[in-house]
């Protein structure tokens, strides 16, 4: 149920009271909902990846970046301060970057931080360090926990519940035999007490691990029943959004999303898995999520999550329970880029953090102005007489084009090139233009490298769409201008 942009840019216009104007370089569009209208509007920009937003105790929002900088907005001016700049912070392709604030700022004027580090003998951590606001910076960092740390997939995202425990996601490190062990802090969500302890009542004696079967989550959430949510990236197929329970063993890395395939049914044997409550194939890169229960009456009691490879705000309504997702809207499809990261106020405003400077730009991206941070507010109502229920026009992923999109677009780019040391160029790739039997055996089973990211096996396709995209990338970006047939396929798979 969502409105096209009016695509008209404007002045705001605060016709609800308790906001003062922006000021007159913000620049607003309209976006109409069922009834509600809603202003969007850029309120910073040329920043570097926010990653974290927090709305803070000083109605301030403060925000992470990409190069290990702490700061925060002051959402009426747009005027940005530095609070802090992590001096032993590391980062060589994806930023580590979250931060939760201590629910009792009053009397813990604290900041728990998660950041990664390189040791001086090269291995790197991922560190948990607790600083104190002492009403201008961030000052006296004490780490409270120190686990292991790799290039990429290392979540994270904080939470600090109600009765004041420390959660925190962890990505697998690509480490996929020990994330069912409790003695690894990798694939899990993790719980502490404030000062870094292990809780008493945690499932595991002596371990951190809370739930566990996690593969790179960067969305954690409380709804208002207390109810906790996380997402997470998929690899090839099944990017989730799950309700974490105490214990709970989510499946990665022998269950993606449902049990569908033959293996995951053999494992469903032995092991008790928890499912998603909302799955996508093909991925979207689910990042930042938030519980939402504001003014905006079409999105209210739903979890709002931003996506990067898929760059839009996803709207997943909730039941009475929230326990269960019942229907999807999708905001800003492609509009503002990656979106790393949404924070909601007080008041109802959210706010969303564009990703265009971090490793995997999308085309047309970064904007000279990226990164921003975008308001979304709430400034009328439609009257009654000129209401119509707007539905997304649905996309078909059924052509060539559109599988490649799908399934390798955000790695291998629009034109073929991939990222320089991070994925490979389909022009110049021997495999490509090599032998169909060994290019369709490596499509089926894909491969881990040790460095750069690894190719996911695309075996879930049917023969038919593996074909298409062989043929298509072929006539593409290769000299082998060759077709590949679906029994040829077919055959590769029957030898495998
Ligand atoms: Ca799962
Ligand atoms: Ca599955």
């Amino acid at each position: 149920m969502l409105a096209a942009l009016s695509g008209v840019a404007a002045f705001a216009m605060a016709s609800f009271g308790y906001r003062p104007k922006p000021l007159p370089d913000f620049k607003t569009e309209k976006l109409e909902l069922d009834s509600t209208i809603l202003d969007v509007t850029t309120i910073a920009e040329n920043l570097n990846v926010p990653w974290e937003m927090i709305w803070g105790p000083d109605n301030m929002i403060w925000f992470t970046d990409h190069d290990g900088k702490v700061s925060k907005l002051n959402p009426k001016t747009g005027h940005v301060t530095e609070l802090l700049q992590i001096k032993d912070y590391y980062r060589k392709r994806l930023g580590l970057m979250s931060m939760v604030l201590h629910p009792d700022w009053k009397t813990h004027p604290q900041a728990f931080i998660n950041y990664t580090h390189i040791q001086p003998d090269s291995v790197i951590v991922s560190k948990l360090v607790r600083y104190t606001y002492n009403g201008k910076v961030l000052i006296d960092p004490v780490l409270l926990k120190q686990i292991p740390g790799y290039l990429g997939h290392n979540g994270s995202r904080l939470v600090i519940s109600k009765d004041r425990k420390l959660l925190w996601a962890t990505g697998d490190l690509k480490q996929k035999e020990t994330i069912r062990d409790p003695a690894f802090a990798h694939g899990k969500v993790l719980r502490l007490n404030l000062d870094g302890t292990i809780p008493n009542d945690n499932p595991h004696p002596g371990s951190a691990s809370w739930a566990m079967g996690f593969r790179v989550p960067q969305g954690l959430t409380f709804t208002k029943n207390g109810n906790l949510f996380i997402a997470e990236h998929g690899d090839a197929t099944d990017d989730e959004v799950n309700l974490v329970v105490k214990n709970g063993d989510y499946g990665w890395p022998y269950m993606a999303g449902f049990s569908d395939l033959p293996e995951e049914k053999e494992h469903a044997k032995t092991h008790k898995s928890t499912f998603p409550v909302k799955a996508w194939t093909p991925t979207i890169a689910p990042a930042g999520m938030e519980y939402y229960n504001g003014n905006i009456s079409e999105w209210r009691n739903a979890l709002l999550l931003s996506t990067l490879k898929d760059q839009s705000l996803r709207i997943l309504k909730l039941d009475a329970d929230q326990e269960e997702v019942v229907a999807e809207d999708i905001a800003f499809s492609k509009q503002f880029g990656r979106l790393r990261d949404v924070c909601v106020s007080p008041s109802g405003d959210i706010y969303i953090s564009t990703s265009n400077r971090d490793w995997n730009p999308p085309a047309n991206f970064p904007l000279k102005t990226d990164d921003r941070i975008i308001r979304i507010s709430k400034s009328g109502v439609i009257p009654k007489s000129r209401r119509t229920v707007k539905t997304r026009q649905e996309t078909k992923h059924s052509g060539a084009s559109e599988l490649y999109q799908n399934f390798c677009q955000s790695c291998h780019k629009t034109d073929g090139r991939g990222v320089v040391g991070s994925f490979p160029s389909l022009v110049t790739s021997a495999r490509l233009s090599g032998d169909n039997e060994a290019l369709i055996a490596f499509l089926l089973k894909g491969s881990q490298s040790a460095s750069g990211e690894a190719m996911p096996a695309f075996g879930f396709l049917s023969d038919d769409q593996l074909a298409t995209l062989l043929s298509y990338a072929r006539s593409n970006f290769s000299t082998n201008k060759n077709t590949v047939k679906p029994d040829e396929i077919s055959r590769v798979r029957a030898n495998k």
